[in-house]
Order: C-alpha cells, then sequence, then structure tokens
C-alpha cells in the first residue's frame, strides 16, 4: 500500500546532570569541587532518502526517542553527549504538528537534513559553582530536559506535471502509455485511489516527471469523493494536463466538466487554479458523432483563454506527442523552483517541554532526608544562582508559591530536618 499518511511520535534526549564531587588526594583533607558536567541529551534528525518514496515505515513504528546524555562524573569528567535519532523520510514529506496541522518543515528543495529536536543541554558540574565564599558547593545542575512533539508526516509527491480530470477519462491510460508506470487501468470510477508517478523520456529533452492523480469530482474541494485527500497532490505540480472525455462517452458534456473541475481547484487552491494548464482532449478514436464536433467545441471555449487544446487518444497514442512536447516547452519557460511549504510552527519555542511540569515530594526513611524532585524544580534551579542572596530569596519564595513547602509540612517536617532536591541539600528551617 501506499502510505502517504502518518502520525508520529519523537522525542529528544534529556541532558546529563551535572556531577557533586570534591577531589580526594591523600593529605589534602577537603578537596575543592571536581564534579563533572553531563552529557547533551541527543537531537531529532530528519534526512532525505532518496531510496524511500513512502512513509510506510512511520505506519509500522510510531514512536522515536534520541538518547538521553550521561551523567559528569568524578574528576572533571564530562558524560556522553546522547546519540541522536535520524529519521529518513522520502523526499517531498511535510512534516506537521499534529494538533494544529501547521508546518515545521517540508523535506523538499534545499531542507536536506534538519534538525528537528535539540536534545537537552548537559548539566554543569558542581566544579563551576565554587566562590569565594561557597568553596565546597553541594549543587550541580541538573540536565535540561527533553523535548517531544506529535507530528503528522505528509507525503507530497513531487511532479512536474499533475493529471487533472473526472474519473475514467484516460488519466492513468494516458500515464502508463508515456511512461515507465503501470497503473491499473479499469471502466469504473476511482479505480486509481493513490498517485502513479512516471518519468517521462522525450528525444532531446531532459524529461519529466508526471503523476496520474485519482479523480476528482464536484465538490472535491469540500472533500467530497476524497476530494482534499487527492486535491493535496496538485499542490507541488508546475504545469496541469486537465484531461476531459472529449467523446462524452458517459453522456457528460466535456465543455461542462472542465468548467467543474477548475472550479473546484479554484475553491481549493486559487494557486493552482493560476498554473498553466493544457487540454488533452480524450478518446478521440471513440468519437463517432460527427454532428457535434466536440473538439472544436473545446477549442472554440478554451484557446480563446489561452488554454491550448491538444486531441488525443491515450489508448492508439493519437496526439500524445504533440502534447508531450508542448507540456516540456511549458515547464522549460517556468524554470526549476518547486514549491516548499514555509514553516509555520516552531518547535523551540512552542511549550513542547517533555513531562507536565510536576513534581514531588516524598519522604525518603532510609537516609532520613525530604526529598523534592520533578522537571520544575529541574529547571528553576538550573536558572538560579543560589549562592546569591537574590538568587536564593528567590528560590525560598518559589518553595512557598509552588506549594512546595506546605506539602513539606503535611508530610510531618520539622526545624533542622533535610531537604534533598538533585544534587542540592540543605536544612529546613520555618
Ligand atoms: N476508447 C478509448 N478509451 C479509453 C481511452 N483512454 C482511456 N480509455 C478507457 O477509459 C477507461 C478508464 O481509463 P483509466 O485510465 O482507468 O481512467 P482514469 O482517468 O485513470 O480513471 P480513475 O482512476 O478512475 O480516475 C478504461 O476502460 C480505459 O480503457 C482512449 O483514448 N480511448
Ligand atoms: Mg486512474
Amino acid at each position: 500500500m501506499f502510505a502517504d499518511r502518518a502520525k508520529i511520535y519523537v522525542k529528544s534526549g534529556k541532558g546529563g546532570d551535572g556531577c557533586v564531587s570534591f577531589r580526594r588526594e591523600k593529605y589534602v583533607p577537603a578537596g575543592g569541587p571536581d564534579g563533572g558536567d553531563g552529557g547533551k541529551g541527543g537531537d531529532v534528525i530528519l534526512e532525505v532518502d532518496e531510496g524511500l518514496n513512502t512513509l510506510i515505515d512511520f505506519r509500522n513504528t510510531r514512536k522515536y526517542k534520541a538518547e538521553d546524555g550521561y551523567p559528569g562524573d568524578k574528576k572533571n569528567c564530562r558524560g556522553k553527549d546522547g546519540r541522536d535519532i535520524v529519521l529518513k523520510v522520502p523526499q517531498g514529506t511535510v512534516v506537521k504538528e499534529a494538533e494544529s496541522g501547521q508546518v515545521i518543515v517540508d523535506m523538499s528543495g534545499d531542507n536536506r537534513r534538519i534538525v528537528l529536536l535539540k536534545g537537552g543541554r548537559g548539566g554543569s558540574g558542581n566544579q563551576h559553582y565554587a566562590t569565594s565564599t561557597m568553596q565546597a558547593p553541594k549543587y550541580a545542575q541538573p540536565g535540561r530536559p527533553a523535548k517531544e512533539l506529535n507530528l503528522m508526516l505528509e507525503l507530497k509527491v513531487i511532479a512536474d506535471v499533475g493529471l487533472v480530470g473526472l474519473p475514467n477519462v484516460g488519466k492513468s491510460t494516458l500515464l502508463a502509455r508515456v511512461s515507465n508506470a503501470k497503473p491499473k487501468i479499469a471502466n469504473y470510477h476511482f479505480t486509481t485511489l493513490n498517485p502513479n508517478l512516471g518519468v517521462i523520456d522525450l528525444d532531446g529533452t531532459k524529461g519529466f516527471v508526471m503523476a496520474d492523480i485519482p479523480g476528482l469530482i464536484e465538490g472535491a474541494s469540500e472533500g467530497v469523493g476524497l476530494g482534499h485527500e487527492f486535491l493535496r497532490h496538485i499542490e507541488r505540480t508546475k504545469v496541469i494536463i486537465h484531461i476531459v472525455d472529449a467523446a462524452g462517452t458517459e453522456g457528460r458534456d466535456p465543455v461542462a466538466d472542465i468548467y467543474a473541475i477548475n472550479k473546484e481547484l479554484d475553491a481549493y487552491n486559487a494557486d493552482i487554479a493560476k498554473r498553466p494548464q493544457v487540454i488533452a482532449a480524450n478518446k478521440i478514436d471513440a468519437i463517432y458523432d460527427k454532428e457535434n464536433d466536440s473538439i472544436a467545441a473545446i477549442k472554440a471555449e478554451f484557446e480563446p483563454k489561452g488554454i491550448p487544446v491538444y486531441p488525443i487518444s491515450a489508448v492508439s497514442g493519437a496526439g500524445v506527442r504533440e502534447l508531450l512536447y508542448r507540456v516540456n516547452e511549458m515547464l522549460e519557460n517556468l524554470g526549476q523552483e518547486v514549491t516548499v511549504f514555509e514553516r509555520e510552527y516552531f518547535p523551540e519555542q512552542a511549550g513542547v517541554q517533555a513531562e507536565a511540569e510536576a513534581y514531588t515530594v516524598s519522604y525518603d526513611a532510609d537516609a532520613d532526608e525530604y526529598v523534592i524532585a520533578g522537571p520544575k524544580i529541574d529547571k528553576m534551579l538550573g536558572y538560579t544562582n543560589l549562592d546569591s542572596e537574590k538568587g536564593f530569596a528567590f528560590f525560598q519564595k518559589f518553595l512557598k508559591e509552588s506549594g512546595i513547602l506546605t506539602k513539606l509540612e503535611e508530610l510531618g517536617i520539622e526545624d533542622g530536618d533535610t531537604v534533598r532536591m538533585y544534587g542540592l541539600t540543605f536544612d529546613y528551617y520555618k
């Protein structure tokens, strides 16, 4: 199955905690602090892999996590950095924040490799916290938290040319005739449900890529008949071949059909409607009614509007070469740039910190210490210089306002008891 959408969860690595340690040397009673820094957490990286053309792997595995940084060690040893995780995606994958649907990055054009989520920085070891008044800091900085995101990956085919039209008009037949692609062809509506890509080799040209888009119907721009799913694939094509059943084999009026489809394109995205278009009036081998010349009618209606009309038979091949050379010429006049979607969502700025901002307060009977833990404390301690008077006042205010003091009292804390938060221990006084 052609998987072109997948929802996944990614998380970067947490930074390793800084270490609290003191030098121990012979004949030196109290050595200075020598706790090393924690290592950096691994990043979540996206990379284009030319060999991939579906998102199927992401349907099987949905969680991706980079490695946490390792904690620092004594003797100023820095912790090892956590391993990055590299997600390989096909070119043309648009990465969106799952809930808002905002674009984070479009892996096409120059975007070959990007760091989606950075790992947390490692915390500084206690060696950094020695000051003239505090020679033996028992505090080391915790590593920065990990970040997480829910992503929607969407593969939007990158084709130069899109074949657009009602169901059953011969889009797949044309693609199969002129390219290496082998799409399913059948005489019923919605035979094609996922786009097929084919490479068109034309003598004396660079060639181009053409996509056979599933049939569109009236109301497609409002989602009728999976319209949105299908229209999405046209967004990146540069030239549109609008195929119509000129023989009216289903008793329809080709001119009205062309207007109906163009109306849907315009309603979905006005930009698409403005792209250069060629009309391929198909199934001319099946025109028996010489009285009503449908080709002349289509030409009379659309050529004055600057839309060229090519009568073809995708079955016999009549007129197909002329059509393709014209399309190639239009592409050459357009230049090479691809539509790349702009970034709308910035993980670094949004609140995507892993884990809720919770903390826990407990009593550790073995150590006879009260223990406070949680990412909020982590963060707070990391930013506060407790050696300064201001910093310490801020810290006390935080303990009070966050409700931590109340919790400690509920647990029965008394003056002089020891409280532990990460590397930091202090005595409690009301
Ligand atoms: N006589 C004739 N029949 C054609 C021609 N092109 C396609 N057909 C027939 O039309 C029917 C539909 O062709 P497809 O190529 O599957 O049409 P499609 O536009 O891809 O249809 P969907 O995928 O359902 O949107 C098949 O029975 C084809 O054999 C043509 O040039 N002449
Ligand atoms: Mg088809």
